[in-house]
């Protein structure tokens, strides 16, 4: 072979083949190396944002295609042609082949650049999941109008309930260094519609509002915008104290107004698009109104009237949990808020998370997504996996967003979505805590990227399906070769499933080890707030397991709307997978199945086991078809889990044993090691621990 044909084919494979090796870096955005020459992208008009819109097409479009026309639907060459466009609102995009002055192109086209960017994304995706470049027609506007992520970044560059490294925000060198990778963060992030970003941790620190840090933030902000992302802050309620030199953080004294408002007037000097501040009060330690006696919508009130002036919104939390609340827990959020409805600003939106708890692999629907109709509420999930086995475990969490997503929050046949609710005001919102970090794939693994891209897919569209969304994703992260998508799709479709089945099946919840909350510590029960304690949600014993949320316990059920309600009451009509969560049944209690409920728990342990293994035996299957770097990594992650579901498994049965003296269903196999070793396990230096 010639020595330059011998380059060229090494180069395209290189470029393009298995052998593509960039440690993920690049993400579901892996382009040829090519770029297509600068006339097949026209454009109509200029701004940043086109400008990046139009350099994304000639990065990503494939060699001779084109050429694209990337025009206002209300040019006048666009008008004439008579396009759908009156619903698309601001972000909403149509993309068509059109005959335009007697030539072929494929217009992207839309109201406002926003939607001509996502356009321009949604062209990219449709070509790179195999779509065919003849004959266009997409269209899409999305439903929902904020799609966030919540970085918990420290100022220190840790990064709480982060398994990827360390923050990708390098804050002691900006904001003079402008680091590339933060573009190509917007970039991913449009490219899946998302349009904003919480840059801090939750649990804020003060200092992030002083004016050393907002220079930091607006530099971020002004690489994010042509982008259409904006940025927003975490604020610490007790700020006007640790920075203003107050006295008080009281939301009712106006000095303390008054520095809100002026600390806003400044963030919006140097940041003129910012978002709005993000607030956890009163949880978890974290200061807030009601240390002041005072409401969490008067606490939400004066910031939203500080932001206000500027166009500005308030995200404030709904995860409130109290030790001086001897309720259940899953109670103690609705209590607090549902009360609180219609007394919000009309800038505030409460944010609440997907479930009652707190991000565990599975929970009912948070009882206020229906419960509050006159106050917007945001859904929040999250992204990184704190407990669904770290950045290690494949876990595709596009299942669980749908599953909470799709529930119906009125039951007899007059349903309403938690989406529908979310998506019912005018603001409306979905947040996502990032599993970003420096790690060189951004999230850990490549798999892991997949819950970045499926929650912003979600956000743009919650009605989209899960293998929809995985089907696109492997085919733009792994080629669109259904060698490797049919098998991808069905390993990441039941991965997420497998990790509820070996870490707490059957609506059990919350099992976890103290602190870092790596791996399994149902026995866990010395914590000084009860709630705090695995045994409070477990509440197994000699005779039985499961926490009773029915009028004979916590009565948690009264929460819903009455069909939910009576559904839930019923162990009977209760859906399987949640059967624990709400009620307290026997050990000996009789599945549907006919399988007594232990019998029937130590089937799913095992079956999570089992579907492990295949997983571990589908990827070897793919090593052919997947650069080494991805598929090496991947490999060793996958190995990490079973060893690890193997740990859950038995961890649990062991302690399970311990308390209903109960024997193994034949054929099952005993735990390796008795309960006192599991016990013993300690791991001081498990990441992601604040
Ligand atoms: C919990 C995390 C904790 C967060 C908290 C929150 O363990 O690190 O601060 O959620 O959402 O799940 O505020």
């Amino acid at each position: 072979m010639r020595k330059s044909a011998l380059f060229a084919t090494l180069w395209l494979a290189l470029a393009s083949g298995p052998a593509c090796a960039d440690g993920g870096y690049r993400l579901w955005l892996r382009y040829g190396a090519t770029t297509v020459p600068a006339n097949a992208v026209v454009v109509q008009g200029s701004s940043p944002m086109l400008a990046a819109a139009a350099a994304e097409l000639r990065r990503g479009l494939p060699v001779g295609a084109g050429p694209v026309l990337l025009a206002n639907a209300a040019d006048p060459r666009v008008a004439a042609l008579r396009l759908p466009v009156a619903g698309l609102g601001d972000e909403g995009y149509l993309v068509r082949s059109v005959t335009l002055d007697g030539r072929a192109v494929t217009l992207v086209t839309a109201k406002d650049d926003r939607g001509i960017l996502y356009g321009s994304f949604a062209l990219l995706r449709h070509l790179d999941s195999g779509g065919s470049a003849a004959m266009i027609d997409l269209s899409s506007t999305p439903t929902i109008k904020l799609r966030v992520l919540n970085h918990w970044d420290n100022l220190d560059g840790r990064v709480e309930r982060g398994y990827a490294g360390q923050s990708i925000w390098d804050w002691w060198n900006l904001p003079d260094d402008r680091d590339p990778r933060y573009f190509d963060y917007a970039r991913a992030n449009a490219s899946i519609g998302i349009n904003g970003t919480v840059l801090n941790n939750v649990n804020a620190k003060a200092e992030s509002l002083t004016p050393r840090y907002i220079a930091k933030a607006a530099a971020l902000a002004d690489m994010f915008r042509p982008y259409g992302i904006k940025v927003y802050l975490s604020a610490r309620f007790s700020a006007p104290v640790e920075l203003g030199g107050l006295t008080t953080a009281n939301p009712k004294d106006p000095k303390v107004a008054a520095w809100w408002r002026a600390k806003a007037d400044e963030i919006y000097r140097e940041i003129p698009d910012f978002g709005g501040f993000l607030v956890k009060a009163n949880s978890e330690g974290q200061p807030g109104p009601r240390d002041y006696g005072a409401s969490h919508a008067d606490g939400a009130n004066m910031l939203a009237a500080a932001v206000r002036p500027h166009g500005g919104i308030v995200m404030w939390r709904a995860f409130v949990y109290a030790d001086t609340d001897p309720n259940d827990r899953a109670k103690q959020a609705y209590d607090e808020f549902k009360p609180l409805d219609g007394q919000f600003a009309d800038n505030v939106i409460v944010q609440v998370k997907n479930g009652a708890i707190d991000f565990q692999p599975r929970e009912p629907f948070h009882p206020l997504f229906g419960a509050m109709p006159r106050t917007p509420l945001a859904i929040e999930f999250q992204i990184t996996k704190e407990y669904l086995g770290f950045a290690s475990h494949l876990a595709y969490l596009a299942p669980l967003f749908s599953e909470t997503l799709d529930a119906d929050t009125r039951g007899r046949g007059k349903q309403v979505t938690v989406a529908q609710v979310v998506g019912a005001h005018q603001l409306s919102a979905m947040a996502g805590v990032a599993n970003i970090g420096s790690a060189r794939d951004w999230s850990g693994t490549t798999f892991n990227q997949a819950n970045w891209y499926a929650f912003g897919r979600l956000a743009w569209d919650p009605t989209l399906k899960p293998e929809t969304i995985a089907r696109e994703w492997a085919a733009q992260t792994f080629g669109a070769d259904p060698r490797i998508v049919d098998p991808v799709v069905q390993m990441m479709m039941k991965s997420r499933e497998a990790v509820v089945d070996y870490t707490g099946p059957l609506g059990l919840a919350h099992l976890m080890a103290t602190g870092h909350h790596y791996g399994p510590g149902p026995w866990v029960s010395e914590l000084k707030r009860p709630e705090w304690n695995p045994v409070y949600y477990h509440r197994a014993d000699r005779g039985g397991i499961g926490f009773d949320r029915t009028r004979t316990g916590s009565n948690a059920v009264a929460q819903y709307s009455p069909a939910i309600a009576k559904l839930y009451a019923d162990p009977r009509t209760t859906p399987e997978a949640e059967l624990l969560w709400f009620h307290h049944l026997p050990w000996t209690y009789r599945m549907p199945s006919g399988a007594t409920l232990w019998d029937a728990m130590v089937a799913h342990y095992d079956r999570g086991v089992a579907t492990v293994g295949e997983l571990r035996r589908e990827w070897d299957a793919l090593r052919p078809l997947v650069d080494d770097e991805r598929w090496t990594k991947t490999a060793a992650m996958l190995a990490t889990q079973e060893r690890e579901a193997i740990w859950w498994r038995d961890a649990s049965l062991a302690y399970w044993m311990s308390l209903n003296q109960l024997p193994l269903p034949a054929g099952a196999r005993a735990p390796a090691h008795d309960l006192a070793w599991y016990k013993a396990q300690s791991f001081p230096d498990a990441p992601g621990n604040p």
